[in-house]
């Protein structure tokens, strides 16, 4: 329900003699405060969540916008803001909602909004001043103008005109670019057409894709300069034209870049050799299963498991390395299939596997299959991370789902596993060898590895870790005041 939101901080803001200042932030997982410190590099590139959002805001307002990403930077909690946004995933809302209640008791109006907030609105609406509901393009900028008119409402929902075009380029310059691995990362489109019923983005954002215009993703990459570019696209060719023009227009710009497909991908070899000529070096395809009753289940029938090694062949044919990756614990899964997966991976020479328990997200249609079941153990929306068994498995024991996971990741890792890869990747070798010692470091210490960043690096490169600052001031932990288990195991992104 909306309503409009009378503040007590003195609206409207136009009366202040000075710009409005609007602080932005990303909240981190709970892992920083377990382990006492942040590094002062992330070894991660740059979301464009922030840039977007900064971008966005009215020129007319003349705001000043400062910009947060707690994954490198402490938040100060005596930060001075006229309103704060925090973007949310489900695995940090907890973070979120306890920084929110923290700045409302400062008397400092906060807005919610992301994936989590667009996936369960009721579940954020009680810890925010306002909460935006799916992409903000259209109404962020909307309810910063009501702000300031001192008419804000409790919660602006995506118009359905959205259209991606004539926005502006994401504002890079909101986060130091040097303490991420890369800048140079893009958003062509938005959305996908499957519904694979795990999967957020149908739930959140509805089946039509919504895509910038070619030319404006052009101009952003000729502006940075870029020679490698990262695209955040879930499913880049979920429109296969548009992945044409977008594949075509990028040749003449001569440089590789890296992003995220369908195993359809390898069944278009017009397309595939095209995303090949323009600069595709590296794509993370969801494999998701082995077991075709899984994927029939989950509505990701497109996927073939008898097919995976073409998928491979063909990507590695045209220099293209394939992040491959499986989850765990779909109602099929018995416990001999974790094991045989790592050995499949291994075998069709997946460049870089990775395994992931899977994660009923709030909103989804897995999430109300389990929770209609009584199958959802734990509602800890920080143990929602890809690595934590937060569900009844049907045909395993917890247990059994959260060692087989850890095992899969050491057999994929083995050392005679990265040989075997080495051998055929179709990434350079240095780094096909530096990743794949990386996530073996990272497969053999997943107990105490539960961060998005690449928490082994810092060892692997000792220069790092000498970086590593104290965390100035945090809050107490929420888990703690709750009395929620602690966080276990380890998550499978690093
Ligand atoms: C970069 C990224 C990360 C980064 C940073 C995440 C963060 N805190 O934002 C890192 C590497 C840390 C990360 C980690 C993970 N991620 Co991630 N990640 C992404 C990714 C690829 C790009 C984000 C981005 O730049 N998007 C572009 C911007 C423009 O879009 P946007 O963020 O949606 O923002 C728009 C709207 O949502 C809205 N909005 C967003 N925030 C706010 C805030 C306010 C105030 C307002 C008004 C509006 C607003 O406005 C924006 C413009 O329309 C997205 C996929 C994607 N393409 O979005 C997944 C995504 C966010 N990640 C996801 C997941 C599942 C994970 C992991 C669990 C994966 C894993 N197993 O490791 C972990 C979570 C770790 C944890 N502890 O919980 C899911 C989220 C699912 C969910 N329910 O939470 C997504 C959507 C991908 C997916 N699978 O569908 N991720
Ligand atoms: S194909 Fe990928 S992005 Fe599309 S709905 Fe399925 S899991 Fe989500």
């Amino acid at each position: 329900m909306t309503r409009l939101v009378l503040n007590t901080a003195g609206y409207p803001m136009k009366q202040l003699n000075r710009p409005i200042r609007i602080v932005l932030i990303s909240p981190k997982g709970p892992l920083y405060r377990h382990r006492g410190g942040i590094f002062r590099k992330s070894l991660r590139y740059m979301p464009l969540t922030l840039p977007t959002l900064a971008a966005l805001v009215p020129e007319e307002l003349e705001a000043e916008v400062v910009c947060i990403d707690e994954g490198i930077h402490d938040v100060d909690l005596d930060i001075e803001a006229d309103i704060i946004g925090m973007t949310v995933i489900t695995g940090t809302a907890i973070r979120a909602y306890e920084l929110a209640a923290h700045f409302r008791s400062r008397g400092i109006p906060v807005v919610l909004g992301g994936p989590h907030v667009t996936l369960a609105p009721d579940d954020a609406q009680p810890h925010a001043d306002s909460i935006v509901v799916g992409y903000a393009e259209d109404e962020w900028p909307r309810l910063l103008r009501d702000f300031v008119r001192g008419e804000m409402y409790s919660r602006y929902t995506q118009s359905p005109g959205l259209d991606l075009a004539n926005r502006p380029l994401p504002d890079r310059s909101v986060l130091p670019k040097q303490r991420f691995l890369t800048s140079h990362v893009f958003e062509a489109t938005r959305g996908c057409h499957h519904n694979c019923s795990f999967c957020v983005v149908p739930s959140a954002w509805g089946r039509k894709p919504f895509q910038k215009p070619v030319e404006d993703i052009i101009a952003d990459i000729r502006s940075q300069k870029s020679r490698r570019a990262i695209f955040v696209d879930l499913n880049l060719i979920s429109d296969s034209t548009y992945a044409q023009k977008l594949f075509t227009a990028l040749i003449p710009l001569n440089i590789e870049w890296f992003g995220l497909a369908t195993t359809l991908l390898a069944n278009d070899l017009p397309l595939l050799d095209l995303a090949a000529r323009s600069g595709c070096r590296g794509l993370l395809m969801g494999m998701e299963s082995i077991n075709s009753k899984n994927l029939a289940q989950n509505h990701k029938r497109f996927n073939h498991p008898e097919n995976y090694a073409t998928v491979v062949e063909r990507l590695h044919e045209r220099k293209i390395a394939l992040q491959g990756c499986f989850v765990f614990g779909l109602d099929e899964d018995t416990p001999d299939i974790l094991e045989r997966t790592a050995k499949l991976a291994v075998e069709i020479k997946i460049d870089l596997p990775r395994f992931a328990i899977v994660t009923p997200f709030p909103g989804t249609p897995l999430y109300q299959q389990l929770e209609s079941q009584g199958r959802i153990l734990t509602r800890n929306w920080e143990l929602y991370d890809g690595q934590h068994v937060v569900f009844q498995p049907s045909r395993m024991s917890v247990d059994e789902l959260q060692q087989g996971n850890e095992r899969a990741w050491k057999i994929a890792y083995s050392w005679r596993s990265i040989a075997t890869r080495l051998r055929s990747t179709a990434a350079p070798w240095y780094v096909a060898a530096l990743t794949n010692l990386g996530y073996r470091h990272y497969a053999h210490n997943l107990d105490r590895f539960y961060t998005c960043d690449t928490m082994f690096m810092p060892k692997l490169f000792p220069s790092l870790e000498k970086q590593a600052v104290p965390t100035s001031k945090s809050l107490p932990v929420l888990s703690e005041k709750l009395s929620l288990p602690d966080i276990a195991p380890a998550e499978n992104k690093p």
